[in-house]
């Protein structure tokens, strides 16, 4: 779709990217292209549930616009960006491919990344997380020998459903399902990630899983999460000062095309 607002290119160190969900229909494409087409980075993250392989299981779907995302991904490769792909809960067959690189994009299960001013991040999904958070009420008593136990039971788990083909529990889904509750769990999720960010001894934690972007501060470390490109359309990008920031794309654009109307509106009225 014709997106031509912005003529403007913007420029960052660094490009965090989660949950496009390609091959999936609630997959918002043009919105990723046009994010894509107007940002240059050094950097660029794409943290998992990049291609939605559960979702093709189902319904096999594969539009023009979901090659195009994946051509221009291709094209930032081949040229000055470097791509590193963190696996997510929706394409983790490729999680079996740690260190490969496919067309200049490097798999990597678990990556740090450091800042231009020198802060550490851990760059990670966050699926590994659903079983901490499906218990963390009683977690939160028993304390952390659990947490460790419930983060390695959560690949046990994995691993036994796909051995007999069973369904996957989705964190994201069941925050969406029971919305009622969903702040809590939202607010659990943001806890172990900061709890493992601490034990892993970086600044910040880049992630993604639950649709929900978010750039703040737990227990004394940055909690960034990119968010997706089915609803929220948004991006973490690091700027050449070293800051993490949220970028809302889809609201930006729409400003655009508000103002572009509101032109248009006010020449014909
Ligand atoms: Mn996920």
């Amino acid at each position: 779709m014709g997106h031509t607002i912005l003529n403007k290119k913007f420029k960052f160190r660094s490009v965090f990217i989660s949950d496009i969900h390609l091959g999936f229909h609630g997959c918002n494409a043009d919105l990723l292209l046009s994010f894509l087409r107007h940002v240059e980075c050094e950097y660029l993250y794409l943290v998992g549930d990049i291609i939605d392989i559960w979702s093709l299981k189902r319904k096999r779907y594969w539009p023009q616009n979901h090659n195009n995302v994946v051509r221009t991904i291709l094209g930032k490769a081949k040229h000055d960006t470097k791509v590193i792909y963190v696996p997510g809960n929706h394409d983790e067959l490729l999680k079996t491919y740690n260190d490969m690189v496919f067309g200049n994009i490097t798999i990597n299960t678990k990556h740090i990344h450091t800042t231009v001013n020198g802060k550490k991040y851990l760059i990670t999904h966050g699926d590994e997380f659903d079983q901490v958070v499906k218990y963390s009420k009683w977690l939160a008593k028993v304390g952390s020998k659990l947490y460790d136990w419930l983060l390695s039971f959560n690949s046990l788990v994995t691993k036994v459903r796909n051995f007999f083909k069973l369904n996957h529990w989705s964190l994201s889904a069941f925050i969406k399902y029971r919305v009622k509750n969903a702040v809590s769990y939202i607010g659990s999720y943001e806890e172990a990630l900061a709890y493992t960010a601490q034990k892993n001894d970086v600044d910040g934690i880049i992630c993604g899983h639950i649709h929900h972007p978010e750039v703040s501060i737990i227990k004394n470390i940055e909690y960034c999460n990119c968010g997706d490109w089915v609803e929220s359309c948004t991006a973490l990008i690091e700027d050449f000062d070293g800051s993490i920031k949220l970028i809302e794309w889809g609201d930006l654009i729409e400003m655009q095309d508000q103002k572009k109307q509101d032109y248009v509106d006010g020449r014909t009225a």
